[in-house]
This record gives C-alpha cells, sequence and structure tokens, in this order.
C-alpha cells in the first residue's frame, strides 16, 4: 500500500520542529527531483517560512558533503528539506533539524540526525515528486502543484508505468493538461542535467515559476532558451550513440558510447524495447576523465540491484556501484574496475576501455 496521506502527515509533523529561521530545500537535479524540489518550496512559502530558496545538488556534489555544510551554514537555515538525494545516515549541517524526502533504497539509515519520510518500501514505489506532493497537501492547499508530480511521475517511470501504478493522480493531470504536455516539459527539464554543461538551475527556475506543463513548454525566456539548447545537444549526442550495435554476453547486452552528455541512461533505456529479454547496459566512458559511468535498465528484470551485486568486480575506493534503485541501477568506476567488470560478465575485449 502507498499511503501518501501519512507520509504527508509525518513531514508536517517533521516541519513543525524547525526553527524560526527559513527553511532550505536541496533536491536532484533530474525531473523528478527538480519537481520535488519546486514543490516542497512553493509549499513551505505558502505556509509562512519566508522566501524558501532551493539548492539543485548537481553532477558530482553531495549533500553530505563539507563543501555543502560550509554553503548551508551561510544561510543559517531554519530546517533543511532534502529530497530525491537518496537517504544515508550522517549529518548534513549540524543543529539543523532536517527531513529527507525519499524513493531510494537507503545507503545507510539516519538514526537521529534526520527524519526519513521514504516510499522505498510502499508497492508501488511513489517519486520524490509524488511524496512531496503528499507533503505539501498536509500543510495546506496544494492542488494547484500537481502537475509537478506528474513531472516527476512521467520523468522517473516513463508515462505508461505511471499511468499504470497511479491512476488517480494521472487521470486527472492527463485530462487537465494532456500526457503531451507533460512528456515535452519532462524533456526540457531533464535536458540540462544531461548536456556537457549539466547546470539544472534553469530547469528549477522555470518549473518554479510556471502555473502548469504548458507554461515550461511555451516559455520564451532566457532559461527557456538554455533548455532547448541543451535538448538539442543531447539529441545529437544520442544520435550518435543509437548507431552503434550492442555487445552480448549471457544475460546481458552493452551498449558504449563516449560522449561529454549524460545519455547512458537513455542508451539503455532505449534498448530495453527492443531487447526485452535481457539486461541492458549502457556505458559512457566520455563523460569523466578516468571513469566509465553506466546505467542499467531491463525490461522483465525486475531487481538490478541484485543483479550487479551478484555479478559485481572488486571495487575501489573511488568506485560507486550498483546505486539507485532496483528498477533503475548503475554505477560510476575507475576504467580498470570497468575492464574487471566487463571481463567477468564474458565479454571480450571489446566492452573494454583502453
Ligand atoms: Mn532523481
Amino acid at each position: 500500500m502507498t499511503d501518501l496521506a501519512a507520509h504527508g502527515a509525518a513531514f508536517a509533523r517533521a516541519v513543525s520542529g524547525f526553527g524560526p529561521g527559513r527553511p532550505v530545500v536541496l533536491c536532484h537535479d533530474d525531473a523528478d527531483g527538480l519537481s520535488a524540489g519546486a514543490i516542497l518550496s512553493r509549499a513551505l512559502e505558502r505556509s509562512g517560512r519566508g522566501l524558501v530558496p532551493v539548492r539543485v545538488v548537481g553532477r558530482g556534489e553531495s549533500a553530505w558533503s563539507p563543501a555543502m555544510a560550509a554553503e548551508l551554514s551561510a544561510l543559517d537555515p531554519g530546517g533543511l528539506v532534502v529530497t530525491d538525494l537518496g537517504v544515508q545516515a550522517g549529518t548534513i549541517l549540524s543543529g539543523v533539524p532536517t527531513v529527507l524526502v525519499d524513493h531510494h533504497v537507503p545507503r545507510s539509515m539516519p538514526a537521529a540526525e534526520a527524519a526519513v519520510i521514504s516510499g522505498q518500501a510502499d508497492a508501488p514505489t511513489p517519486t520524490s515528486s509524488l511524496l512531496a506532493h503528499a507533503c505539501a497537501a498536509a500543510l495546506g492547499e496544494a492542488e494547484d502543484l500537481a502537475w509537478l508530480a506528474g513531472i516527476g511521475l512521467v520523468g522517473d517511470l516513463g508515462e505508461r508505468a505511471a499511468s499504470a501504478d497511479f491512476p488517480d493522480v494521472m487521470g486527472p493531470l492527463r485530462k487537465a493538461y494532456t500526457l503531451k504536455a507533460l512528456r515535452e516539459a519532462v524533456s526540457l527539464v531533464n535536458a540540462p542535467r544531461r548536456s556537457a554543461g549539466g547546470d539544472a538551475g534553469p530547469a528549477l527556475r522555470l518549473l518554479l515559476r510556471a502555473g502548469g506543463p504548458g507554461d515550461v513548454v511555451s516559455a520564451d525566456d532566457p532559461d527557456a532558451a538554455l533548455l532547448r539548447a541543451a535538448r538539442a545537444e543531447v539529441r545529437a549526442a544520442l544520435d550518435a550513440a543509437r548507431s552503434v550495435p550492442p555487445l552480448f554476453s549471457g544475460p546481458v547486452a552493452l551498449i558504449r558510447c563516449d560522449s561529454p552528455c549524460q545519455i547512458h541512461p537513455l542508451v539503455a533505456q532505449s534498448w530495453t524495447h527492443r531487447l526485452r529479454r535481457q539486461v541492458v547496459i549502457g556505458a559512457n566512458a566520455g563523460f569523466r576523465a578516468g571513469y566509465v559511468h553506466f546505467a542499467v535498465r531491463s525490461a522483465t528484470v525486475p531487481d538490478l540491484i541484485g543483479f550487479l551485486e551478484e555479478r559485481a568486480p572488486r571495487l575501489g575506493p573511488d568506485d560507486q556501484f550498483a546505486q539507485g534503485h532496483r528498477r533503475a541501477t548503475g554505477g560510476q568506476i575507475r576504467i580498470e574496475t570497468w575492464n574487471r567488470f566487463v571481463a567477468g560478465l564474458g565479454f571480450g575485449a571489446e566492452a573494454e576501455v583502453p
């Protein structure tokens, strides 16, 4: 059962323990994270907590880092709301009440350092933005923010699974805004994080001021221009990657690319339609020097984290492996770790990165 109202009530209790200073929202840089951040900021502002800034935690950054603690400390927040960035033990900013709103498999569990609103154990698993909308509804009127949850649902689950898993949410949104507008808005707000530049700031700003997906799609300002340019850049990189044939070994299909754009999740996802029985890995050796970033998707294998863990190579201290969700995982590993990994999977030299 997915009891969204119970998650919202837990959020309202946690926020009631915030200090008098304005809260700060931290969010992930994808469509779901940005939508969750926009919902929580707008809802907290409405509940009388002043102007609530949103800090997008982007590529190569962590919320749980000394650099982030120093940056947040300068804002002197009354509380932190951290969404779609995962759940883990540890203090983000000492002495500041913190709530995590998230749907990923926890990396570790906070003891007393943060309240956790997690949909991870729910069936169907909600997105962060759907949880955020439940949190917003627990603070006050939030009906007009539901479309942002729709952006996150379509962004993380795809329109088919979003509609199948959450018909009560998606049905009215499709009627009010159309699936086409939601899909188009998702593709725009997801574009900058995938581009070589990687700055999702323009997408967040658009979501913070838009009244619906149509506003995002038809916006005509510098932020909207940046989103369109990012999307064109990513499309060109993706077109090049799509012409590469997959390599096969056992249950695994591997597609290699070399691009400064974060296209490997899209490459993996796109092949799952044709290779329905395989576990598809999209691997990008051009994203960060010295590393291979990879995404794992499958139309039929339900627990991809388990699948990877059974086949894990020996990991080094800089390697991140099998993070994310059971249905959408991947990693960022050093080239030597990658080469051990693909050799272990039974691939030949053509899968290795020189
Ligand atoms: Mn996310």
